[in-house]
Parts: structure tokens; sequence; C-alpha cells
């Protein structure tokens, strides 16, 4: 970008899944990106990230000459968000890894503190007019798949009788396959395996969950906290926390990364410049009560990581992923926010455009659930020319 770029611009990047993923690394340079956003997945959560394989896949990433800028993620496992079985053993693997990783020359590490769930949408091809494809979260669609899929014990105390009622017909009036596909989709979001969970497997993982409320989920993050971001401030590693997606509770699963209330905890807990975020428009930006703009404002020296992204939500609480300049957020103001941060740290935010439709020749392939290239390549573009024009503009 040299001469057409202001010093501070952020540093583009896209997600890559790894060697499988369709999207290779050169379509990724050829989007314009100098960055990759991956992670080991082929290592058991846990586990510890050893040199030998970090190094081996940056050197594939260099191989395309990209650098490896943000590690998505390093997850955490169930058991430390619990505070069950082996979770100090776990606790001390995240440690090794973070040495084991800023050891290899990495700086940026996501993760969450989601249970179980990553992310969820009832839809993973919702037709937009222009005829691409979005991911849709539909809260009757959700409700149906909760208390007459699932059948969660209790769901039914969760929603309101007249969101029985609609889910009810809704419900009734899907055929078979709708019903699978519902259900396939709904479960998307549950990593740590390629085969599709069963009912009982789901619901018995969300009993391990019945005794923790939020506060406890909170006492948990802050203990993971206080052990692992000494280790990352020592080692020269920002820790960036990925917000819940969709950010509200769902299942009955506690949710503690949703609001600015939120941020504030995970702040105070462990008070450092490496306990920071990974600041996700289109997941705080799903809940009208998030105020991104004064978010960036006040918290944007803990912003270690940028996921740029729109959702359009209605009155019934259902969104879909709307296009980057597009939804329910300002993108100009948050970008213009975001380029007056970098101006004032004086340094590079590393971002990727989060998700894209589905559109043109990738509505013909199969790629991860909003990681097609094009839409993605889309997004990036608007937003680099949006970051380009602010940029110049404020001198
Ligand atoms: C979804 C992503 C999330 C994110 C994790 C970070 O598209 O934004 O899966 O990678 O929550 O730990």
């Amino acid at each position: 970008m040299a001469s057409q770029s202001a010093p501070f611009m952020m540093e583009q990047t896209m997600r890559w899944f790894g060697p499988n993923d369709p999207v290779n690394l050169w379509h990724i340079r050829q989007a314009g990106c100098t960055g990759v956003v991956t992670a080991l997945h082929h290592i058991p959560v846990g586990d510890v990230w050893t040199v030998a394989e970090i190094e081996k896949r940056k050197a594939e990433v260099a191989e395309a000459g990209l650098t490896w800028t943000v590690i998505e993620s390093l997850p955490v496992h169930e058991d430390i968000k619990k505070h069950s079985g082996n979770y100090q053993a776990y606790i001390h693997n995240y440690q090794q890894s973070l040495r084991n990783v800023a050891a290899c020359g990495l700086k940026v590490v996501t993760y969450n503190f989601m249970p179980l769930l990553d992310w969820m949408r009832t839809n993973i091809s919702y037709t937009m007019p222009d005829g691409s494809k979005a991911l849709y979260f539909e809260r009757l669609a959700f409700i149906a798949f909760d208390v007459f899929l699932l059948q969660r014990p209790n769901a039914f105390s969760d929603y309101t009788a007249t969101e029985i009622r609609e889910a009810t017909s809704y419900f009734h009036a899907l055929s078979d396959s709708e019903k699978n596909t519902l259900f396939q989709n709904t479960m998307l979001g549950l990593p740590g395996s390629n085969e599709p969970f069963t009912k009982q497997q789901i619901l018995e993982a969300l009993a391990t969950y019945k005794h923790i409320n939020a506060e406890l989920l909170q006492q948990h993050l802050a203990y993971f906290l206080q052990a692992v971001v000494p280790v990352a401030e020592e080692v020269g590693i920002l820790l960036a926390i990925h917000p819940d997606d969709p950010p509200f509770p769902i299942l009955g699963l506690p949710r503690i990364m949703s609001t600015e209330a939120h941020v504030a905890f995970l702040l105070q807990a462990a008070p450092s410049p490496a306990n920071g975020l990974c600041f996700c428009t289109g997941s705080f930006g799903a809940r009208a009560d998030n105020d991104l703009v004064g978010m960036v404002q006040r918290y944007g020296e803990h912003i270690h990581f940028l996921h740029l992204r729109n959702t359009k939500s209605d009155a019934n609480g259902n969104f879909y992923e709307a296009d980057h300049l597009d939804g329910d957020a300002d993108m100009y103001a948050i970008v213009k926010e975001v380029v007056l941060l970098q101006k004032k740290l004086r340094k590079s935010i590393p971002m990727r455009p989060d998700h894209g439709h589905q559109m043109l020749d990738d509505l013909h392939k199969t790629t991860y659930p909003g990681y097609s290239a094009i839409g993605r390549l889309r997004g990036l573009a608007e937003l680099r020319g949006l970051e380009l024009g602010i940029a110049k503009s404020i001198g």
C-alpha cells in the first residue's frame, strides 16, 4: 500500500483455516492482505502448541509472501471455563503455548470464553435481495430448534408464551429436511469435531454447565486471566478476547462478553496492556445498546485486533449479516475512530473483514460459512478505501 497510505493504517489480514481451506494463501495475498490470521486447528484443544508446529505453519504462510500476524484462536479448554477436571494443567499448557508462540515471533492471540458454542446462526445461506447468501439468526427458528429439536429440559421457561406459540407454528410448517438443516446449521459453531453432534451429546454437554451462572463464569475468566496475562505481558503477547456471538444468553448458557460492562470487568480483572479485545463490530453490534464508537474511544488502547463486520437486526430479535458498509453499525464512524486511535498510539492494528456474503463464483463452491473469498474481498476492498479516504482527509 506504500505510497497511498497514511503512516498508521490497519494491517489488512484474512483468516485462513489452514491447508484444507479452499481459499488458499495466494488468494489472500491477491486480495491485498499482508497478514494472515490462522491457528493450529489440528492440535487438540488444551494441548501445548509446540515451537516446531508453530514454526512449520509460519513457514507455510511466509512461502506465499505473507506474515502470520494474529492467532485465531488459541482455544480455551472447557475445563478452564468450568473449573472442572484438569483445569490447572490446561492453564499451565496455555501459559506454555503463549511462551512458544512468542518465541516464534507472534504477537496477538485471540481466544473466547463462550461456553461450548463458538458462534450460532440458524441459516448459513440466507438469500439477500441481490442473490448473494448471508448468515442469519432467526429467533423463531432458534426457539423451534431449542424447544422441539433439541428438547432442552425447561427450554420453554426462557421464552414468552407468544414466542412459544409462534415457534410452534414455525416448527410445524417445516419439512423433515428443513428440520434437519436447521439442526445442523445451529450446531455448526460447536467446535472440536468434524462429526455431527447428536442431540444427546449436546444435552449432556449443556448439563455440565447447569451449576454455572454468569457470575461464576466471570470468576473463572478472572482466574484464567490472572494466570495468563502476566505471562503474556512478560513475553510480549497481546491477548484479544472475542465477544459472544450472538451477544446474549442462548441455550441456558451464561454469557460474559457481550456488553461494555463485560469489557470493563475483563480489564479490571487483570489490569495490563496485554489484556485486551478482539473488537468484533459484528458481534458487539448485534446489540443496539452497545455504543461501538464510544467503546473504541474508551477501550481503544486494549483493542489488539479488529473484526469489521456489520449486522442488521429487527425488532423481533432476528439479525442477518449485512454488507460491511451497510447494516446497523456506522462503519464510517467506527473506522474514523480507529484511524484517530492508530494516529494517537502510533501503531497499526491488525484487522480482518469478518465474514462476507457468498457471491459470484463462490455461490457454487463449498467454503467455511461466512468465509468465502469474494465476499470477504469485497468487504476488505470497501473497508480499505474507507480507511484511506478518512486517513487522507484527516491528514
Ligand atoms: C467466527 C469467528 C469466531 C472467533 C472465535 C475466537 O467467525 O469470529 O469463531 O474466531 O470466537 O475465539
